[in-house]
């Protein structure tokens, strides 16, 4: 005996077809638009994963100056303080400023590279130092 409800079948799977309750099944219309592949996940098989998409920061390289009166030492543990750099690095980075006149302390997203710098700011005009931070993009 022929199914009563055989004429509800689509004749080709990758048409896609509604069902009696009215939900689209398959086909280039069906919610898998959203996956990036054209709706096509239905009639191709091709198993595909949504991806959220990260966003690389725009970096910052944040520099010490050189000034004739701030303490060597004074220099040395702001690098060491808000720059986490070891006691090597920091007298390292600290005479290489001395000598050339500017020096990198580190390269970081914009808000992280804009406290840094307020930090050397403010510590440098709290201890009455002229020492200058600044930050370029990269
Ligand atoms: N030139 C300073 C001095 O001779 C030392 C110094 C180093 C100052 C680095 C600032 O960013 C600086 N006391």
């Amino acid at each position: 005996m022929t199914n009563p409800l055989l004429h509800l079948l689509p004749d080709r799977l990758d048409q896609g077809f509604v069902t009696p309750l009215g939900k689209l099944v398959g086909g280039p219309k069906d919610d898998d638009t959203r996956k990036g592949d054209g709706g096509n996940s239905f009639e191709t098989g091709t198993v595909t994963k949504t991806r959220p998409k990260t966003k690389r920061p725009n970096l910052y390289k944040v520099m010490l100056l050189n000034d004739d009166y701030t303490p060597m030492e004074f220099v040395v543990l702001v690098l060491q303080d808000v720059f986490n750099k070891s006691r090597e690095d920091a007298m390292r980075i600290m005479l290489h400023v001395h000598q050339k006149g500017v020096g990198e302390c580190g390269v970081y997203p914009y808000e992280v590279a804009e406290t840094k710098v307020t930090r050397v700011m403010d510590t440098a005009r709290k201890n009455q130092h002229p020492l200058q931070c600044v930050m370029e993009k990269q």
